[in-house]
């Protein structure tokens, strides 16, 4: 792991979605992190230690779901399915596919397998699955406000991990969509899918893959914007921790019960003609029992405070 010196910083952008706004500032302790996404060799490691079973294998219980089909509860997860063409950008079940079978050793379904993907992120893991993976490995799961901190690289206010061009000197620093969401993948970057890990460059603190590849889970509950920039230095927040739980439900799905956590970092299916989060501050709200093909996750470990 890494160690991350602790700091103050401008947390959110005003330039982008409404839910990264309003920029204002944060502080962190120092804490480590890995440098990397988990990866199906490490989740392998886990899961042949303690027999654990994800969410994506387990058939969901139906009472969590009012009005879900009978003939859509089964035991799956969602994978991206590219259509040949679209009829608009805002129903993603044109290109989102609930599948039987599809779970983190067989992230594309049934007859796909991890065989040539060790060094891949594991993706497939509901927030519950990456928990789990965190505590037997002796670790958390990160804050945003650290997950943030981490993913800037020191960058304070800067656009990008790296800087504030997206590809500088046409240099691919994560690995993105290039071409026209969702139906033409142009690969420019050399990756439809997820990358190995540390494909590409590291940030200014060493760590791989922040932007880009796989969304990765954070500790806190989703709140739909951030809280107003402290009007003195004083009282600058301190190791937030996110919204109440309760304030996280999806609005529009008012039956469904299911608490959302903030997804930090953006995926490989990111990109400039659709979803413009592959920067640090880019926010999503998950679902804690979804499990996805381009979501993943890394740990932290905090110092622990002199009692
Ligand atoms: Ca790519
Ligand atoms: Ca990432």
């Amino acid at each position: 792991m890494l160690w991350i010196p602790g700091g103050t910083f401008r947390m959110g952008s005003n330039d982008h979605y409404a839910e990264e706004a309003p920029v204002h500032r944060v502080t962190v302790d120092g804490f480590w992190i890995d440098p990397t996404p988990v990866t199906n060799r490490q989740f392998k490691a886990f899961v042949n230690a303690t027999g654990y079973v994800t969410t994506a294998q387990i058939v969901p219980n139906p009472k969590d779901y009012p009005g879900a089909l009978p003939n859509m509860i089964y035991a799956g997860s969602l994978v991206f399915t590219p259509p040949s063409r679209v009829k608009n950008l805002s129903e993603w079940d044109q290109w989102w596919t609930f599948m039987k079978g599809a779970n983190w050793r067989r992230p594309y379904g049934p007859k796909s397998n991890i065989k040539e993907l060790d060094d891949h992120p594991v993706v497939h893991v509901s927030y519950h699955d990456a928990l789990a993976y965190a505590q037997w490995a002796g670790k958390e799961l990160p804050t945003e406000a650290e997950w943030e901190f981490a993913a800037r690289g020191g960058l304070d206010g800067a656009e990008f991990a790296w800087g504030n061009e997206l590809t500088p000197g046409g240099r691919h620093m994560a690995n993105i969509w290039q071409g026209n969401f969702p139906t033409q993948n142009t690969c420019e970057d050399g990756h439809a899918r997820t990358s190995p890990v540390a494909a590409f460059p590291p940030n200014g603190y060493g760590l791989h893959d922040m932007i880009g590849n796989v969304w990765e889970w954070t500790a806190d509950w989703w709140s739909n914007k951030h809280d107003a920039d402290a009007p003195k230095a004083c009282c600058v927040p301190q190791n937030p921790r996110g919204g109440a739980e309760a304030e996280s439900l999806d609005p529009c799905q008012p039956d469904v019960r299911i608490p959302r956590k903030v997804l930090k970092g953006g995926s490989h299916l990111c990109a400039p003609n659709y979803c413009r989060r592959y920067r640090p501050a880019a926010r999503h709200a998950e679902p804690v029992d979804t499990s996805t093909s381009h979501v993943g996750f890394r740990c932290v470990v905090r110092a622990k405070t002199a009692v």
